[in-house]
């Protein structure tokens, strides 16, 4: 398949990737094959050694991703695949998730069901000012298939989240920065892949191994109660003692000169 084809496409430039989700035609619609082209460009970015984190963001300046492929979602519900659909999309988007590499999610526009749930599965969110963020799927008759209903509440709280999954009505950039669905917003989608890509370098310069162990214990310990949590904490941070890594760090800090990390 030529890259012109594809729907997803991955640029490796230095340490910040960028993935973007391109069927602009359909406002970035997660059918199955761009969650196949995704789960490739993950393990791409997996592999990696020069990509140190990815930004994730939708084609064009309408849309992140306006849900799941509604015309291919009224085909799977004739056939009964829903649970096998949910379970594909889930495991993809927690490939991203488990990525022990950050990837920020750059919602540029609309970012419906699936989408939301795609950049709920991100380490961090910017948003454009227009962006429009929501869990429309019960006035379909459906409920979220790719992980809304668990990650939206561990983030904005049970109460927020069951507003938005109940109701199904969007909300605006200024709202979701509000309640902590997105870090930042951003006047347009340059400005926001700017900042993206500024942040990703700041962490591209903090010690490689450091970052994974920092996003294991982070996602490990998500939940875990507090004492199992800081369990692993205890364990990781142990891991990142014994490496070489922070031998470095420390002695960069003691002789005044910036650390030469390896990667
Ligand atoms: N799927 C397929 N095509 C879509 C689409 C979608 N989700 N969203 C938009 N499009 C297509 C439109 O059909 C239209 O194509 P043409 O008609 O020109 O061929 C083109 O994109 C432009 O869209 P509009 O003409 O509608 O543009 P507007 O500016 O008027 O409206 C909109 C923008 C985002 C408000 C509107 O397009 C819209 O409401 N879109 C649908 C949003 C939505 O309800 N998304 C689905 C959420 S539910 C599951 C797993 C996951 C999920 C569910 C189950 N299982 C495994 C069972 C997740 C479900 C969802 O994501």
């Amino acid at each position: 398949m030529s890259a012109d084809e594809r729907r997803v496409r991955l640029e490796l430039d230095g340490p910040v990737a960028t993935i973007t989700i391109d069927r602009e035609k359909a406002l970035n619609a997660l059918d199955a094959r761009t969650i196949d082209e995704l789960e490739e460009v993950v393990a791409q970015l997996a592999a990696s050694r020069e990509a140190r984190g990815a930004i994730l963001t939708g084609g064009g300046e309408k849309a992140f991703v306006a849900g799941a492929d509604l015309k291919q979602l009224a085909e799977v519900r004739r056939q009964g695949g829903g649970r096998d659909l949910a379970r594909r999309g889930q495991a993809v988007l927690r490939s991203i998730e488990a990525l022990r590499k950050p990837v920020i999610a750059c919602v540029n526009g609309f970012a419906l069901g699936g989408g939301l749930e795609l950049a709920l599965a991100c380490h961090l969110r910017y948003a454009t000012s227009r962006a429009k963020v929501g869990l429309p799927e019960v006035g379909l008759g459906l409920i979220p298939g790719y992980g809304g209903t668990q990650r939206l509440p561990r983030l904005v709280g049970r109460g927020l989240a069951t507003e938005l999954v109940l109701t199904g009505d969007p909300i605006d950039a200024a709202e979701a920065l509000r309640i902590g669905l997105v870090n930042r917003v951003f006047e347009g989608k340059a400005e926001m892949l700017e900042a993206a890509a500024k942040t990703l370098r700041t962490i591209a310069g903090r010690g490689p191994r450091a970052i994974g162990l920092a996003l294991e214990a982070l996602d490990r310990g998500a939940d875990r109660d507090l004492r199992d949590a800081l369990e692993v904490e205890a364990d990781l941070f142990g891991q990142a003692c014994n490496d070489e890594e922070s031998g470095e760090g420390v002695a960069a800090f003691l002789e005044k000169r910036p650390p030469a990390f390896k990667v």
